[in-house]
C-alpha cells in the first residue's frame, strides 16, 4: 500500500481525505492515532499537533520524508497525483470558489459545529461526563444559521456548491455537516432544504458510508434535539 493516511474517522478532517480518496479510487491505509495524548512519533510528522497526515511510502517510509499534514494541502497533492476524477474544478473562477468553499467549511462551519457543538457533546461523552447541552444549544441557535444560510445561497437550489459535478467544497461541507448530524441529528430540511438534500445524497454514496458507520458506532447514542429545550 502506497498511502497511510493517519489519524481517526471522527475527525472531519480526516473524513474528507477519506472520502477523497475513495471518490479516486485510490486505495489507502487508515492507521488509527489517538490524538489525545498524542504519541511523540506522531508530533514529529505533525508540526501543528493535528490529524490528519498523510504518508506516500513511494516518496519517503521514515520521518517526515513523504508526509504531508492537513487536510487541504493533503487534497491538493492527492488532486495532482491522481487527477482522475476531479474533486477541483479546471476553470480558474470555478476552482477559486471551490478553494474558497473547502477553507470556509474547514474554518468558519468547521469552528462553530467542532468546537461549539460536537466538543462540548461528545468529549463530554468521553471523558464520562454529561453532555455540555446548554453551550450546544446556544452555539446552534446563535452561531450555526449564519453559516448555514451562506451555504444554502451558495448552492442556490443547485445539486453541487460549484458547477454540476461534486467538487471538494461539497466534499468539505458534508464531512463538517455529517459532524453535526452524529450529535444533533439531520439539517432542518424546511429551513435548509438544498443543504439538507446536499447532505442527504453525498452521505449514502459508497465514498462516505463507511467512514460514517464507522463513526456511528463511536457514538453510539441518538442525536440530540437541540432545537427543542
Ligand atoms: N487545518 C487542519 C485542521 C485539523 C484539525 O483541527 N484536526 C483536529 C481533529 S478534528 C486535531 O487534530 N486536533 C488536535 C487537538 O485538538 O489537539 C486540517 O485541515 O487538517
Amino acid at each position: 500500500m502506497s498511502l497511510i493516511l493517519y489519524g481517526a474517522p471522527l475527525s472531519p478532517f480526516v473524513r474528507k481525505v477519506d472520502v477523497s480518496l475513495r471518490e479516486k479510487g485510490v486505495e489507502f491505509e487508515l492507521e488509527s492515532v489517538n490524538i489525545l495524548p498524542m504519541p511523540d512519533w506522531f508530533k514529529e510528522i505533525s508540526p501543528a499537533r493535528r490529524i490528519p497526515v498523510l504518508r506516500d511510502t513511494a516518496v519517503g517510509t521514515e520521518g517526515r520524508v513523504g508526509t504531508i499534514p492537513d487536510s487541504s494541502a493533503i487534497c491538493a497533492y492527492v488532486e495532482q497525483k491522481f487527477p482522475a476524477p476531479p474533486l477541483y474544478p479546471t476553470d480558474p473562477y470555478a476552482r477559486g470558489r471551490a478553494v474558497w468553499l473547502e477553507e470556509y467549511c474547514d474554518s468558519d462551519l468547521s469552528g462553530v459545529v467542532g468546537m461549539g457543538i460536537f466538543r462540548p457533546i461528545q468529549f463530554a461523552r468521553f471523558a464520562g461526563k454529561d453532555p455540555d447541552l446548554a453551550t450546544a444549544r446556544q452555539n446552534y441557535a446563535e452561531r450555526l444559521p449564519g453559516p448555514l444560510d451562506y451555504l444554502e445561497g451558495e448552492l442556490d437550489g443547485h445539486e453541487f456548491l460549484v458547477g454540476s459535478t461534486l467538487t471538494i467544497a461539497d466534499i468539505t461541507a458534508v464531512c463538517v455537516l455529517t459532524q453535526l448530524e452524529l450529535v444533533a441529528g439531520p439539517l432542518d430540511a424546511s429551513r435548509w432544504p438544498a443543504l439538507a438534500g446536499l447532505v442527504k445524497r453525498l452521505s449514502a454514496r459508497p465514498s462516505f458510508v463507511p467512514c460514517l458507520e464507522i463513526c456511528h458506532k463511536i457514538v453510539k447514542q441518538d442525536p440530540i434535539d437541540l432545537a427543542g429545550d
